[in-house]
């Protein structure tokens, strides 16, 4: 038997069935986590910013009050390798021996028996270093540069022909400034061993991941790690590899036969749990006369770690944005002394948007042709790659949904034309082709005899609503109420899971729920029921105290194997900005965002994660940048403080429709809304300035020293 969805439960914009528990305090962060006995922690962070050490004197720290152990490279036990994965641990374990690979980099950690002592020992761990010059510039050449390394880059037709034959061409460079994550909760660790088993709580988006680097590094039978995650803190992409600051946590535990705890300082995020990598697009486009795309080439340069194995995706979805036969992408990854990068919201997408929608603006102008008729000119029927239907688009309906509830037609395509005041005033727009990644995913779904469901994964809700979405499906699929589902999750101990990542985590979930949900009712039917008669009443006719089934979906597997081509979201925006020329300010007046998700689990998380994904973009457009000193490639800027996010005041009303309907390839119809908010907001925003003043910015973030 397959369960119908139908919006009884599903899609409706139900308040957050957690809400209370947060809003009261009750529901527990990694960092509400205290340990009886435990110890605390404090890092030891390198000075220089490429070099070796030379001498490390841990006497003074050992002998400072409460101090327990201090652990550096040179007295610390060895630790196996994280297992490789391009997607998820670090790739060097930063105690395995003398080398600085940048600055901040974790050198020991100081353990003691209150957080001030272990914060004020570490101070006094002297370390003296044989200092190097770091390579701090992707075109240093000193720098090690691989070439494709993760294979990502395509190309189909010759480009260089499509090139040679376009009437019309475009040539331009972006880049964007390494950004960091700012997520509210610190990232924190609880590390215990009871009895050989590891207990670990973190602040993570993938405990499925970091059980089995944690197992692998600790040399640890899987099941002797856990790993609890029931609330987290807002991770954004931070919280999708296992980092160092976790190891070194769970490694003091181990020496000091105590629960550790660890919290990050502010600070400290900015180098400890990755960023978005510095990157620069060429972007080439070519078109016929009257707007045809007959080339399209992009070469990307981005900066990541020494050593590191993470791929930023930069050149990975280009190719399925816009009919058109000739197109290439290329990628370089320069390794440089700066802190791991990691995944930041829509990684690798939200870059090479800016730049192909910037770069399909300054084409429009060369052509003298609307911006949004050259996205229409141009629109992907089939997917461009392999000619497979869509298993669903509406960027069509969101192209033309958001130009209406825009007012695009009164936009005079002049630059300058449009003033208010002292305000020039300008209008932009961008499309959007999203896609999504999930790894396999399996719960278990339990029916008591009071009637009340229950289910069961090592999924988290980073603060997206898995809580709720879960809650609402099961209640769809077993005709049941809300309220009388329980969801547990956040803990390896229950049936594994993917990341909360990739925005594939509701869509995986939801189709292993579903798939639970068939059996379950069919076990159900099996008992030969009386009419109207309920689960509770059922189980208890037949003296049965639960019925459980397992459910399992390995979305991006099958997406490979589909006659579909498999789409994420799609989405258009259009801004309004106005531009102060004289204090070269750029205010945005309105944005339109009008998003195909497919089917929405719940229309009110659902626009909550795309007003957080584009005031996201609004400072990723406008304000963020890390600042790694130029000497040093220390964080100059890591704090509240000096790293700029949007506050209230530099978002206006954000106007947030959905179009489209179910997608033809995901069990549950829906498609994954997490990231795409973020996407396409800076060109929306850049080409608005463009719009406004004629001048054309390619530097993300677009500051004011850029338009005086
Ligand atoms: N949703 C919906 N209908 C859909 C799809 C999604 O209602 N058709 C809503 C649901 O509430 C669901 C949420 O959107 O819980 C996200 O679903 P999905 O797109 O599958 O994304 P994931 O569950 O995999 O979450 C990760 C995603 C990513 S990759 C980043 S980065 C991000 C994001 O979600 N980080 C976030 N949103 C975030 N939101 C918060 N509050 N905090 C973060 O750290
Ligand atoms: Mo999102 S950057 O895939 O956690």
């Amino acid at each position: 038997m397959t369960a119908t969805l139908t919006d009884r439960v599903l899609g409706r914009p139900l308040d957050r069935i957690d809400g209370r528990r947060k809003v009261s305090g009750a529901a527990p962060y990694p960092s509400d986590f205290d340990l009886p006995g435990q110890a605390h922690a404090a890092l030891v962070s390198a000075t220089v910013g490429a070099g070796r050490i030379t001498r490390i004197d841990r006497s003074a720290a050992e002998a400072a009050p409460g101090v327990l152990a201090v652990i550096t490279y040179d007295n610390a036990p060895d630790l196996g390798d994280p297992p490789p994965n391009q997607l998820g641990s670090i790739t060097r374990w930063s105690l395995r021996d003398d080398r600085i690979m940048y600055y901040g980099q974790h050198i020991g950690i100081v353990v003691a028996d209150t957080r001030a002592q272990a914060l004020a020992a570490a101070r006094l761990v002297k370390v003296e270093y044989a200092a190097e010059e770091p390579v701090l510039d992707v075109d240093d050449s000193r720098a090690e540069v691989e070439v494709d390394p993760f294979g990502l880059t395509s190309s189909r037709g010759d480009v260089e022909v499509g090139l040679d034959t376009a009437e019309v061409t475009v040539d331009a460079t972006y880049t964007i400034a390494p950004e960091a994550n700012s997520p509210m909760g610190l990232f924190t660790t609880v590390a215990s061993w009871q009895s050989g088993r590891l207990v670990v709580h973190d602040t993570t988006q993938y405990p499925t991941m970091m059980r089995k680097a944690l197992a692998a590094i600790f040399d640890v039978p899987l099941s002797d790690v856990r790993v609890l995650i029931p609330f987290l803190g807002g991770g954004f992409g931070a919280g999708l590899r296992l980092w160092s600051h976790t190891v070194l946590t769970v490694l003091a535990a181990r020496v000091l036969d105590r629960p550790v705890k660890l919290v990050l300082s502010r600070p400290q995020m900015f180098f400890s749990t990755g960023h978005r990598g510095f990157s620069r697009q060429r972007m080439r486009l070519g078109a016929t006369g009257d707007g045809r795309l007959v080339a399209m080439d992009q070469d990307v340069v981005v900066a990541n770690g020494v050593e590191d194995k993470l791929a930023a995706y930069i050149e990975f979805g280009m190719p399925t944005c816009y009919a058109c036969d000739n197109v290439a992408t290329h990628a370089r990854v320069a390794h440089l002394n700066i802190p791991y990068t990691g995944f930041m919201r829509a990684p690798g997408s939200v870059e090479m948007h800016f730049a192909l929608e910037s770069a399909m603006d300054e084409l429009a102008v060369r052509l003298g042709i609307d911006p949004l008729q050259l996205r229409l000119r141009n629109y992907a029927e089939v997917n461009p790659k392999n000619g497979k239907p869509w298993s669903s688009k509406a960027l069509r309906e969101c192209l033309l949904t958001g130009a209406d509830r825009f007012g695009w037609s009164a936009r005079d395509p002049a630059p300058r034309s449009m003033r208010d005041g002292d305000w020039l005033v300008g209008y932009g727009m961008a499309g959007v082709s999203f896609d999504f990644y999930a790894d396999p995913c399996e719960v278990r779904l339990t029916v008591d005899r009071g009637g009340n469901a229950i289910v069961r994964s090592a999924a988290t809700d980073i603060g997206t609503g898995t809580y709720t979405i879960t809650a609402q499906l099961t209640a769809e699929l077993l005709g049941i109420d809300v309220d009388r589902v329980r969801v547990e999750i956040g803990d390896t101990d229950l049936p594994p899971s993917p990341q909360s990542g990739g925005s594939g985590l509701a869509g995986a979930l939801g189709a292993a729920v579903k798939d639970a949900a068939s059996e379950l009712t069919a076990r159900f039917a099996r008992l030969d029921g009386s009419p109207g008669e309920t689960f509770g009443e059922l189980l208890d006719r037949h003296g049965i105290d639960e019925i459980s089934a397992t459910g399992k979906s390995d979305l991006t597997k099958a997406a490979g194997a589909s006659d579909l081509a498999v789409a994420g979201a799609f989405a258009a925006r259009f801004v309004e900005v106005g531009v102060d020329e004289d204090l070269g300010l750029v205010r945005l007046r309105r944005l339109v965002s009008v998003v195909d998700g497919g089917r929405l689990y719940n229309e009110k998380l659902a626009r909550s994660q795309i007003i957080g994904g584009t005031v996201m973009g609004i400072g990723m457009a406008l304000l963020e940048e890390t600042a790694f000193d130029p000497n040093t490639g220390r964080v100059a800027n890591g704090t509240f403080g000096d790293y700029l996010v949007p506050v209230n005041a530099d978002v206006p009303d954000l106007d947030v429709v959905f179009v489209g309907g179910p997608d033809a390839f995901a069990p549950t119809g829906t498609k994954g809304l997490g990231e795409v908010g973020i996407v396409g907001v800076a060109p929306a925003i850049a080409n608005a300035v463009h719009h406004a003043t004629g001048r054309r910015l390619r530097d993300l973030p677009i500051t004011l020293d850029q338009l005086l």
